[in-house]
């Protein structure tokens, strides 16, 4: 792959069923992204380098996504100069989901994350492709031919309701 412009981090290896949907759809817009664990609480060194380093490597997005006590996100956020897509993710020591919405979404002013739904790395993924299709023209086309899709998908579906 070449060089990386979306960063995927996740707080553990249990995220990745969630967050390997984000990964899905940057492939399928033909974005180079790179992956990795990274914990706020268990390697918060690791954490701060990363954050403050990623936008020198070239990244022009992060999607961090975690659960329960869920501050990687914002913490990431605090740090790094670039957009981050957050992703709150249900995970074993959630205890319904919401403290891991909750966590990510209730920033303070001055530290945006942009929150997905819960579980919602499908989303994050598409969220980072359309910020660098603000400014990639090919990455935009296959963001407007995946819509399209979308909408004949359900046009079709409609149809076959009538039949
Ligand atoms: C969070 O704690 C991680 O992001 C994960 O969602 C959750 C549970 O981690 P494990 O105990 O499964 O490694 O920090």
């Amino acid at each position: 792959m070449s060089q990386p412009i979306v960063s995927i981090v996740m707080g553990s290896d249990s995220d990745m069923p969630v967050m390997q949907q984000a990964a899905e759809m940057l492939k399928q817009f033909g974005i180079p992204y790179e992956i990795d664990i990274v914990s706020a609480h268990r390697t918060p060194e690791k954490m701060v380098a990363f954050a403050k380093a990623a936008h020198t490597r070239g990244i022009r997005v992060i999607i961090a996504g975690a659960g329960g006590a869920a501050h990687l996100p914002g913490m990431i956020a605090s740090l790094s100069p670039l957009p981050v897509i957050g992703v709150p993710v249900k995970s074993s020591n959630s205890i319904d989901g919401w403290d891991s919405v909750l966590s990510i979404l209730q920033m303070p002013g001055g530290v945006p994350v942009a929150t997905v739904a819960l579980n919602g790395a499908k989303n994050a993924g598409i969220l980072a492709a359309q910020i660098i299709g603000s400014a990639d023209a090919g990455v935009r086309d296959r963001i407007e031919a995946y819509k399209a899709r979308m909408r004949e998908d359900v046009e079709r579906k409609s149809a076959d309701l009538k039949d």
